[in-house]
């Protein structure tokens, strides 16, 4: 299957993650291949044959066909993947609610890279720490290259980045603490994508990293207004990624 199957992302991409921990749960084998961001792009457009619109990772190519969504991923590895005991990441009935927690996720990641976003704006320090070793050494050059590459990575996500905003993750986070705390720890009652989606949320607040990812400095640094207001869902991101993140010795590709 592995041949056929191929997975590209960016180790620390939180949709990467959440659509890794998906295949990996299934245990569907692929072949990993590497996102360059910016760079990367005109060549994902070619091989996924996607003219127009936004281009985002994680995409995998398949034999049915190219998914360039997270969560058709993690839904596509729920139909093909190996049975793993019965235990569905999408129990029958509940891809609507799921889909709403996936929502919900996806209004604190967008609000988490419209931060990370303009921190690498304003830090070529930061900014350096993402670029591909072979442009990284070009001094003068390379600050020019990082901030061309960040501006045309900002205006793509802009719309998005406008639309997020801190009230719109707290409400999320509001739900989950709610959730977890009248469902005995996981939002549906047991673990289902719905605890993917919002363990990744929650490590935005405080990223865990090593040994579930590897992540630049940017992408680690904590928010700490967030993380005053919800840290008791540090704990719930904690023992999720613990008790569920699969092959934990190994990092993601
Ligand atoms: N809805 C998409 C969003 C994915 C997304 O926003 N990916 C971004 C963040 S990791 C990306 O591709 N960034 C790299 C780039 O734009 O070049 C999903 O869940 O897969």
């Amino acid at each position: 299957m592995s041949d056929e199957i191929e997975f590209v992302s960016l180790p620390p991409s939180p949709y990467g993650v959440k659509a890794k921990w998906a295949l990996d749960y299934y245990g569907v084998t692929y072949k990993f291949t590497k996102y360059t961001p910016g760079i990367g792009e005109r060549w994902l457009r070619r091989k996924a044959g996607k003219k127009d619109g936004i281009v985002t990772i994680p995409v995998l190519f398949t034999p049915d066909g190219v998914l360039m969504d997270s969560f058709d991923i993690a839904q596509w590895a729920d139909k093909h993947g190996k049975d793993n005991a019965g235990k569905k990441l999408f129990p029958d009935g509940q891809l609507q609610v799921i889909s709403k927690w996936n929502r919900a996720c996806d209004d604190v990641l967008e609000y988490g890279r419209a931060q990370i976003i303009n921190k690498l704006k304003s830090d070529k320090g930061l900014r350096r720490q993402m670029m591909p070793p072979v442009l990284n050494s070009l001094g003068p050059l390379t600050d020019w290259l990082s901030s061309m590459m960040y501006s045309g990575i900002a205006s793509k996500y802009d719309e998005l980045s406008k639309a997020s905003s801190f009230a719109k993750t707290s409400a999320a986070f509001e739900q989950l603490r709610e959730a977890i705390n009248s469902n005995n720890g996981y939002i549906l009652g047991s673990f289902t994508y719905a605890d993917i989606a919002m363990a990744v949320a929650c490590d935005r607040m405080e990223p865990l990293g090593s040994p579930y990812y590897e992540a630049p400095e940017v992408m680690r640094l904590p928010n700490i207004e967030l993380k005053e207001k919800f840290a008791d869902l540090l704990q719930y991101r904690d023992r999720i990624f613990k008790e569920h993140f699969p092959n934990q010795n190994k990092q993601t590709p």
